[in-house]
């Protein structure tokens, strides 16, 4: 039996994917609230294809508890935060899971850990964490670090076809770990020590974040120059060796604007693109902010409140508002007293903001300019709705005459 401590965004679908699988798998976590939903048979987020894989898992018996479960093999996919001072992992919540973890596991058992950490989190937290219990790694416990690579929008079929990598000590620990995973994986598992498979999650990520910086960077570029940055994009990726990502409002999610700040944090002195990609990023929200102020003044526009904003999630068909632009965009409007302006999001079904819309057409009614902040299919099934509205298209989906792009 596998218990699957954290049921987020991360544990859930992992939890499920095992269950489905066949194997007896009870799925943990601190809240309440959302077990219970679970237990009821509710979903606690969207994702294409997770109610499918509930009910599969469901029937073949997963179990939620509030509770750890005594077993020999535990995933931890609990939040790993960073502290916004130093931009140093902010461990509390892996140490937490390991201590109970000790509480009540078996001498043997694999702890896996899922959850991104910052290179050499384990040898700095978890380890002495075992020790101080006078376990011995390696002999009364086995740690495992085995980051998942799933996107937010398409998780399920990663899931199953994205490569894996096992961090391990011992390489017969790490060949019962691919065979576990191989119940669903179906990529390449690499298995390798502990520190590179840290490292190597935060720099793929990292890597993303730098690539969309440039991107970014481009867009600025050509519009001081009228230029087509998604024309250039495009002609220049027919290149068999450039492969230039898209320009955005910013980064948002709970990963790529949060992993590069781990590198940054812990060596601070070698980080200089590292840091001025997050720079380039976090300038999105001002820039386009800049942007609807030059549209307003040209078409003497000077009521904010005719403003709207669509998108308030971090990306594209997902339901998390975490680090969103959009949010960022509002901090800033907020900062240059720029109140009134309204937003929807098809995907947000609760108010988290003011002047937020719930209903697509009461919010459309309302604005003379719509900014485009996310690339929701909800608004490319709906382009006709919003033709004879001034746009900004901060994500290249109206492919036609009279928008303004970044
Ligand atoms: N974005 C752009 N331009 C692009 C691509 C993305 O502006 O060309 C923006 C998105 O709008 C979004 C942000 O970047 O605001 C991040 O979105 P994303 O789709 O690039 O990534 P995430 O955060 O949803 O998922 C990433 C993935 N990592 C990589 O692609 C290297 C995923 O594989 C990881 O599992 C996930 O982080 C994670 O959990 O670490």
């Amino acid at each position: 039996m596998i218990n699957v401590i954290g049921q987020g965004y991360i544990g859930l679908p992992t939890a499920l994917m095992f269950a489905k699988s066949g194997v007896k798998v009870v799925g943990t976590d601190i809240n309440e609230e959302l077990i219970t939903s679970l237990q009821n048979g509710e979903l606690t987020f969207e994702e294409k294809g997770l109610n499918e894989l509930f009910q599969e898992a469901l029937a073949n018996g997963i179990e939620f508890s509030t509770e750890y479960q005594k077993t020999d093999t535990y995933i931890i996919a609990v939040p790993t935060p960073y502290m916004n001072d130093t931009k140093k992992l902010d461990p509390r919540y892996i140490i937490s899971a390991i201590n109970t973890i000790l509480d009540i596991c078996e001498k043997g058992s694999i702890l896996i850990i899922e959850s991104t950490v910052s290179p050499g989190t384990i040898d700095k937290y978890i380890r002495p964490e075992i020790s101080k219990r006078g376990f011995v790694t390696g002999r009364d416990v086995h740690l495992v670090h085995a980051p998942e690579r799933i996107i937010p929008g398409n998780m399920i079929y990663e899931l199953e076809h994205n490569s894996r990598t096992i961090g391990v000590d011992d390489l017969e620990i790490g060949e019962k770990v691919k065979d576990l995973y191989s119940v669903f994986c179906k990529g390449e598992i690499i298995i390798t020590d502990i520190r590179t498979a840290e490292m190597t999650k935060v720099v793929e990520n990292t890597y993303r974040d730098v690539n969309i910086a440039f991107a970014n960077e481009l867009a600025k570029i050509c519009r001081a120059d009228n230029l087509d940055v998604y024309e250039i994009i495009r002609i220049a990726n027919k290149h068999p060796r450039v492969n230039i990502l898209q320009p955005g409002p910013g980064v948002g999610g709970h990963c790529i604007s949060v992993d590069p700040w781990f590198l940054v944090g812990d060596y601070p002195d070698l980080t200089n693109l590292i840091l001025t990609a997050r720079k380039v990023n976090d300038s999105m929200p001002s820039y386009v902010l800049k942007r609807i102020r030059d549209i307003m003044r040209e078409h003497k526009i000077h009521d904010v409140s005719k403003v709207g904003l669509y998108g308030l999630t971090y990306k594209e068909n997902v339901d998390d508002t975490r680090e969103s632009p959009t949010l960022q965009l509002l901090k800033r409007m907020d900062e240059h007293l720029a109140y009134g302006v309204k937003v929807f999001d098809p995907f947000v079904k609760e108010r988290i903001v003011d002047h937020q819309f719930m209903n697509f057409e009461d919010f459309i009614n309302e604005i003379e300019i719509l900014v485009i902040m996310v690339a929701h299919d909800h608004i490319k099934d709906n382009i006709d709705l919003i033709k004879d509205k001034i746009i900004l298209d901060t994500r290249n989906i109206c492919l036609y005459e009279g928008v303004y792009k970044l």
